[in-house]
């Protein structure tokens, strides 16, 4: 299996984030990569796709955001790492503000994901990262793996969030089905709902997304994840939700994985995005599941029963030093 990273992704040093009313260092560090690298490396760099697979699933202004921002906070004689602190909850819309407080406002969603120097750099070859792997199956495989740091899941089509600036695993899918796939399915395995690529796919139907994670009942992203959330228009019954309950242990995770698996089966896509979160791990610092390490193996293998050409787009998992071994075990479990 081709496996990806450039490094350039490790630039992007997010320095704190406001959590449970302080604020506290940033678990998403380039350490996580380290780790990763460390366990399945040497991996290769990927080519430069340029900004249309970008293009195709963002908004340009968002991107045209992203990219300027840093310089616009220091311009504005602003300190440490750009962050927003008003939202525009009631009557969105996009309102054309030259603020960069107003920007960070329109095009983000929470307080966990500053903006550095490097940000724009590191998510911009995560992405091309993305790209390769979809790539690698567009012309056969059946297995890629993208090292995507920072993450992408809870990105949408104009906002970053949850420690992600592009959707890496949206920019996959969008990139295959541009590529002639005529249905791609998304599993998200990550502990935290993928609400970025839910958003962007939910009234499509040649995009499916099936997601398992922590019950947003009582854990982030909190507003999207429920099991209600059934897709819209053309998309409708294309988006499934499995949320758990903390504690979720490896037996009863496979029970829900059984489901979201057979729902994929029956969909009977062309290709598989898997958004791989090694978060569920029982010992991460941020999550509340209970998933050992050997028994991602189980998860990777159920996964490669469903018989698809497969892109696995690295997600969360905050235990950086456990981090490499898990990702390693869930490929092996999945194999070639
Ligand atoms: N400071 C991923 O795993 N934490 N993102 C909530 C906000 C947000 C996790 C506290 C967790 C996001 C890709
Ligand atoms: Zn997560």
């Amino acid at each position: 299996m081709k496996t990806y990273f450039d490094e350039r992704q490790r630039l992007h040093h997010p320095q704190r984030e406001m959590h449970n009313g302080d604020w506290t260092a940033h678990v998403e560090t380039h350490v996580r990569a380290d780790s990763i690298c460390a366990a399945i490396g040497p991996l290769d760099r990927p080519a430069d796709y340029g900004m249309a697979p970008l293009l195709a699933v963002h908004d340009a202004a968002y991107l045209e955001f992203l990219k300027t921002a840093f310089a616009e906070w220091r311009a504005a004689g602003r300190p440490g790492e750009a962050i927003g602190y008003s939202w525009p909850v009631v009557r969105r819309r996009p309102l054309d503000l030259d603020r960069i407080e107003a920007k960070l406002g329109r095009f983000s969603y929470d307080a966990g994901t500053p903006i550095g120097e490097e940000t724009w750099t590191s998510a911009y070859w995560a992405a091309q990262c993305a790209v390769a792997a979809a790539e690698d199956l567009h012309a056969g495989a059946r297995r890629a793996f993208a090292l995507c740091r920072p993450p992408g899941h809870h990105a949408g089509r104009d906002y970053l969030g949850g420690y992600c600036y592009l959707n890496n695993a949206a920019i996959a899918a969008e990139h295959l089905i541009r590529s002639g796939s005529r249905r791609v399915a998304v599993l998200d395995v990550d502990y935290h709902h993928g609400n970025g690529t839910q958003d962007i796919f939910y009234a499509r139907g040649d995009v499916g997304f099936v997601s398992l994670h922590g019950d947003p009942r009582t854990e982030y992203p909190f507003f999207w994840g429920h099991a209600d959330e059934r897709g819209e228009g053309g998309g409708t019954g294309a988006n499934l939700n499995l949320p758990l309950p903390r504690g979720t242990d490896a037996p009863r995770y496979l029970g829900a994985l059984e489901q979201g698996c057979a729902e994929i089966s029956r969909w009977e896509p062309d290709h598989l995005v898997v958004s791989f979160g090694a978060d569920t791990f029982a010992e991460d610092p941020i999550s509340n599941f209970a998933i050992r390490t050997p028994e991602f193996a189980a998860i990777g293998a159920r996964i490669a029963a469903l018989d698809l050409p497969t892109a696995v787009v690295m997600e969360g998992g905050y235990a950086s030093e456990a981090l490499g071994r898990n990702v390693a075990t869930f490929l092996n479990g999945l194999g070639e």
